[in-house]
């Protein structure tokens, strides 16, 4: 890893961001060709994704629509220690996820004029898991469970087809579905995966779905661009990404196994220490180096950890650490400091955030209860992760009486006026004349 020295420098968080800049992804192609794979699916339904299973998957012949069978031999496959793991996340994530979602509140403006601010589930989500260079039944939990919380009733899996596995979904991911008591499961992916939720597929009686969620490869995030306006989709998911800061209290081998911990995702996963204690930096630098070498991913580690987005920046205090974390918004944040609990408040940018030396990102990733898909690529500035609310829209529900639309009948009456929409005022005016039936209202 490299280590930039900031100390006794006034910079902007411009600056900051320049100094340790994300790894570019190809955008532009990615976009066209998704959104031709998106527009196969639309107007090819079936036949068109039984042809890109053929290219892209090397997978002929197999069932779309996962019969229940292989999700129910997929379950009696796990090993109990598996189960009983993905049993406790589920139990996890589920006790979190109830506190996003916010109760119904009333207010009321007036007499008889009540505004009901409720928060309604979507009615059909679709999640979508990839199956290529990492296996993550995690994920399948961290996005059917926070749907399940929120009252979703028609939760849908698509997870592509494996040539290793016969042309069946991964049997771990099957198995972690299964759990959840998902049923409504399609061997598809990539971006015609994404298209077929957006569009549904009547050959194959999928209906389209309000939402889709779920990480996924570059293609898969700019089909979910291609849809936009069609259904709802989670934020942008884009490669891992840990912020660590630290002080000279904190355990240099704790903040390498962390910071190696992540960059074993992904060539492009960035891994940051922040510091205003030089000689930590040295032994973390010396620890990572170590364990990086030792690590089966070891060759994607050793790409992302020296690769520009990763680095071990040096700070004056303790303010500067939290100016430069805050510009950087990372994914992950985690807090080796000797007060982390107090300090936590000052962090204000970032996907999670874990405080103190006891609580890694693995934790987060799998058994913390919180959810590990997260706002990447500075996004945390203004997104969330994923949670209950993702799948649910806050309505409000107006209800007022006769009287109470009295009291603001003339206000009505001269906005819709000086807006030059006499119809308006009319509409509220007709509360006040007699009806066809000759009933007085007044
Ligand atoms: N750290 C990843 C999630 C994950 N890790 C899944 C292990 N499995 C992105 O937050
Ligand atoms: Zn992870």
């Amino acid at each position: 890893m490299r280590t930039i020295d900031l100390r006794g420098r006034r910079l902007s968080p411009a600056d900051m961001l320049a100094a340790v800049p994300r790894a570019a992804q190809a955008r532009a192609e990615a976009l066209e060709t998704a959104a031709r794979i998106v527009d196969d699916v639309r107007t090819g339904g079936e036949a068109a994704l039984r042809d890109q299973a053929e290219r892209f998957d090397r997978v002929t012949g197999h069932d779309i629509r996962v019969p229940e069978a292989h999700i129910a031999e997929a379950l009696a496959a796990l090993t109990p220690q598996i189960r009983t793991a993905l049993e406790e996340a589920i139990r996890r994530v589920r006790q979190a996820s109830a506190a996003q979602v916010p109760e119904t509140r009333v207010t009321q403006i007036g007499d008889g004029a009540l505004i009901t601010q409720r928060w309604q589930p979507v009615n059909r989500v679709g999640v979508y898991i990839p199956g290529g260079k990492a296996v993550y039944p995690s994920s399948v939990i961290m996005n059917v469970v926070p749907a399940q919380v929120a009252g979703v009733t028609e939760i849908a899996l698509a997870s592509p087809p494996q040539a290793d596995q016969g042309g069946r979904v991964h049997p771990v991911i099957l198995a972690a579905a299964g759990l959840l008591g998902i049923t409504e499961i399609y061997a598809m992916g990539g971006a015609g995966a994404i298209g077929a939720f957006a569009w549904g597929v009547s050959d194959l009686d999928l209906d389209p779905v309000d939402v889709i969620s779920g990480p996924g490869n570059n293609y898969v995030a700019s089909a979910k661009r291609a849809v936009a306006g069609v259904v709802g989709t989670d934020s942008e998911a884009g490669a891992t990404e840990i912020l660590i800061v630290a002080d000279s209290s904190a355990n240099a081998r704790l903040v390498a196994a962390d910071l190696v911990s992540q960059a074993e995702h992904d060539e492009q996963a960035s891994a940051v220490l922040v510091t205003d204690d030089a000689d930590l930096a040295q032994r973390v630098a010396v620890e990572v180096s170590a364990r990086a070498e030792t690590s089966l991913h070891r060759e994607r580690i050793g790409v992302a950890l020296s690769g520009p987005q990763s680095a071990i920046v040096l700070v004056d205090d303790r303010a500067m650490a939290a100016a430069f974390s805050n510009a950087y918004a990372p994914e992950h944040l985690e807090l080796h400091l000797e007060d982390a609990q107090e300090a936590a408040a000052a962090f204000t940018s970032a996907g999670a955030i874990f405080v103190g030396e006891q609580t890694p990102v693995s934790l987060g990733d799998y058994m913390a209860g919180s959810n590990h898909v997260l706002p990447t690529g500075g996004q945390a500035r203004y997104a969330p992760g994923l949670g209950a609310y993702t799948y649910l829209r806050p309505q409000q529900v107006i209800s007022y009486d006769h009287a109470a639309l009295a009291a603001v009948r003339e206000g009505i009456v001269a906005l819709s006026n000086v807006e030059v929409l006499p119809a308006h005022g009319e509409a509220v005016e007709a509360r006040f004349q007699e009806d066809a039936q000759g009933t007085a209202t007044l």
